[in-house]
């Protein structure tokens, strides 16, 4: 049996639970709180008490991204996870620099603008993050629809964790156009919208973009947006409808 130690607002755990809808695989999944003390067994699980953990039976997997890799080989899936060793090694190449390189530059984003941190640097933090997307959006196929080319793999589900939140960010408009091609395609996509149901809920009752930097006039858009459909709409269906159009605004 399948156990997720999931968080509805962890972008990682995002990554996991839209594969698993993705591979229409049935998974426990108990809600790990992200802020504040963990379940007293949860660093026996976790050596670093983060989220998520994937179990399988005695397996236990603690990176998001080997639990891709792990969900897709368990279940014969080589069109998701490569049919070749060079295309196994572009996506493990997409999922590493995913983490490695543009993770860091967008949580410089992130913290300010949407979790309210305090940066007092945020122009040098938009060009970083603005210079690392440019960078990485050269590693997508230029054709698309998806990260690699005509076929969904599990890079376009690590992607669609981690940029999960680059719509809200205040970032140039041009920036990073293949990356915003796979994010279009994956707000269409039945996985990903079942796995973001809980946070985009919890997201229009919760909205606080920081309207910052250049970015500032489509935020206050966002914003806007936001403020029309918060309490107009109620559940999933409500919470999706909305995030369409507040997808449709940025794409
Ligand atoms: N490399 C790990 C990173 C996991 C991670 O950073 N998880 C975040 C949530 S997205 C977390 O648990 N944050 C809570 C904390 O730092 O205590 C993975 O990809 O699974």
């Amino acid at each position: 049996m399948l156990r997720l130690y999931d968080n509805h607002a962890s972008t990682n755990a995002l990554k996991v639970r839209m594969l698993l809808e993705e591979l229409a695989l049935e998974c426990e999944r108990i809600e790990v709180v992200l802020d504040g003390p963990k379940p007293a067994d949860y660093g026996v699980l976790h050596p670093f008490g983060l989220v998520p953990v994937l179990t399988d039976g005695d397996v236990v997997l603690t990176e998001s991204n080997v639990a891709l890799r792990y969900l897709a080989e368990r279940e014969g899936r080589t069109d998701l996870r490569g049919t070749s060793p060079a295309e196994r090694a572009r996506i493990d190449g997409l999922l590493d620099s995913l983490s490695l390189e543009l993770r860091p530059a967008l949580w410089g984003v992130e913290e300010f603008a949407i979790y309210g941190g305090v940066a007092g640097d945020e122009s040098e933090r938009i060009a970083a993050l603005e210079a690392k997307l440019a960078a990485y959006d050269r590693l997508l196929d230029p054709d698309g629809p998806w990260a690699t080319g005509a076929r969904f793999t599990i890079a376009d589900c690590a992607l669609g964790g981690r940029a999960l939140h680059l719509p809200r960010l205040p970032l140039a408009p041009a920036c990073a156009p293949r990356l915003r091609r796979v994010l279009a395609g994956l707000a269409q996509r039945p996985s990903f919208r079942r796995a973001t149901a809980e946070s985009d809920r919890e997201r229009l009752e919760t909205s606080a973009v920081r309207a910052v930097g250049p970015g500032r006039v489509e935020l206050m858009r966002l914003d806007a947006l936001f403020e029309k459909h918060r309490g107009s709409t109620q559940g999933a269906s409500g919470a999706s409808e909305a995030l369409d159009e507040l997808r449709d605004a940025w794409l």
